[in-house]
């Protein structure tokens, strides 16, 4: 054991580590072992999930305690910016474009532990590891994102060998959705939406516009019969897009099933099975040429078994200031939280302002102030050439950022999704340095109602 630590390490030692911990290193500066022998490191601030919300708020929170006392706990080796994905299975974009290794994406002066958080113990401030290791915290910030859970039709995954499924939730099958789409000649074009809350609630039909539109374009059209079989009673949450959107499947002659949900998938017949939701017990059977599955998803297996989940398994935060409804020292953002918005990363982006202000306060002792309006964002990609760009608050009201109609179809809207929204992710989003178009949005309305 370290019986020969320098005596600045064990200054550091003896403040880091609690009482019965020991140090074992003289080399890193903030790693003990637990009195059950675990190794066991400290941070005043840890971040669980490398994704869109925990790199956000790693870098927001090293500038606020600074380098060396922020960490993350990702087990993935590369990050991938996932609203490019819609575009990647339209062919529009290479699937290498979205994902760059998580190493360049952890701010500099912030620590990252490769490992899977398997338990959380709030009670006593510290998570444990898959490969054994515990980290405390004084401040807890969870970002676990969402489970994609395929495996719960049955037939998939291992049905997407098949060539006619794809599924751009995924990166494992996204390319799956471009070749099936390349390959169509004849037939049923279903896309599906499933019976649970999902990441971008757009996605499932972004991708079945996109394809209309590749249709006609190889003039396939004429033999495509294009499906969207949705579990919703809806086709969008909010009336004003979903007015939109029913004016659009309509004039490009898309039918469109309502609280109908894939559960199964016959690869050799080609046939996707649905079940009719109002109609207990109920199912119909299509055959498909091209098949795009949006997966049944749900929390992080890690967050339902814990004690911070709420009832739905979900992480259990204030809807206006994203702290823990029981531990005060925990926080969530994101796709794991229980907030009643639509999951996505423009969410993220105006959730990572609050949340930042919460920490903020908390840390000095005071109540959280700012509030978060739920507002999120999907451009809903209605083609090559075109989107409407959909934001929204909580109440399911339109917070439109610009000073025009955000429910036309806009040549404009689309290049801010596909050309705009990648740099500001990668330079702005992540470097904690964008809260969403709040500011934009009061700007652009200067002077108007
Ligand atoms: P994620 O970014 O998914 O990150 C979760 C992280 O947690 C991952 O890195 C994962 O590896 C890690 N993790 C999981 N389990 C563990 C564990 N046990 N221990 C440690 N780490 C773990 N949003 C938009 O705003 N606009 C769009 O146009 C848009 N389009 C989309 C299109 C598609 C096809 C998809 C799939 C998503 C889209 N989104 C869009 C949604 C957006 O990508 C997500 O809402 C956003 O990435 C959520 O961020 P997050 O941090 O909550 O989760
Ligand atoms: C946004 O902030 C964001 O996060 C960076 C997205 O994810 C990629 C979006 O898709 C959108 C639309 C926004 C909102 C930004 C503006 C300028 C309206």
């Amino acid at each position: 054991m370290s019986h020969c630590v320098k005596m600045t390490a064990l200054q550091v030692l003896s403040k880091l580590c609690r009482p019965g911990l020991q140090a074992y290193s003289t080399g890193v500066r903030k790693f003990c072992l637990s009195p059950n022998g675990a190794s066991q490191s400290h941070f005043d601030v840890l971040v669980v999930g490398g994704g869109t919300g925990g790199i956000t708020m790693s870098a927001r929170l090293k500038r606020k305690v600074g380098a060396g006392n922020v960490a993350i706990i990702e087990p993935s080796e590369k990050h991938y910016y996932q609203p490019m994905w819609t575009l990647v299975g339209a062919g529009a974009k290479p699937l290498n474009k979205s994902g760059r290794s998580t190493a360049s994406v952890i701010p500099s002066g912030v620590t990252w532990i490769k490992s899977s958080v398997q338990e959380f113990d709030p009670d006593k401030n510290l998570v444990r590891n898959d490969d054994g290791t515990q980290v405390s915290y004084k401040y807890l910030i969870i970002a676990l994102g969402l489970q994609l859970q395929y495996e719960k039709i049955k037939g998939l995954p291992e049905g997407f060998t098949d060539g006619k499924i794809g599924s751009n939730y995924s990166v494992n099958f996204v390319e799956k959705t471009w070749k099936a789409l390349q390959d169509f000649r004849e037939g049923n074009a279903i896309f599906t939406f499933p019976n649970t809350p999902v990441k971008c609630a757009g996605a499932p039909q972004k991708i079945m516009y996109l394809s209309e539109h590749y249709f006609r374009k190889t003039g396939k059209r004429p033999k495509a019969n294009i499906i969207y079989n949705t579990s919703l009673p809806v086709i969008f949450g909010v009336k004003k897009y979903a007015d939109a959107l029913l004016e659009i499947v309509k004039t490009r002659n898309i039918e469109v099933n309502y609280r109908s949900n894939l559960i199964e998938v016959h690869t050799d017949k080609q046939e996707a099975v649905f079940e009719k939701l109002d109609h207990p017990g109920e199912t119909e059977t299509l055959q498909y040429e091209m098949l795009h599955v949006t997966p049944p998803m749900a929390p992080p297996e890690v967050i339902q078994k814990s004690p911070l989940a709420d009832a739905g398994g979900w992480l259990d935060v204030n809807k206006e200031n994203l702290q823990h409804c029981r531990y005060s020292n925990v926080f969530g953002i994101g796709d794991c939280t229980n907030l009643p918005t639509s999951k996505t990363a423009a969410a993220v982006a105006a959730q990572s302002a609050v949340l930042s202000q919460t920490i903020s306060l908390v840390m000095k002792n005071q109540k959280p102030t700012h509030k978060y309006d739920g507002y999120t964002s999907c451009p809903l990609v209605t083609g090559y050439n075109r989107c409407v760009l959909a934001e929204f608050d909580y109440e399911a009201q339109p917070l439109e950022t610009f000073p025009f109609d955000q429910g036309k179809e806009r040549r404009s809207m689309f290049h801010m999704k596909a050309d705009l929204m990648p740099p500001l992710y990668w330079y702005a989003l992540l470097k904690g340095l964008w809260g969403g178009p709040k500011p934009l949005r009061t700007f652009m309305h200067l002077g108007m109602k």
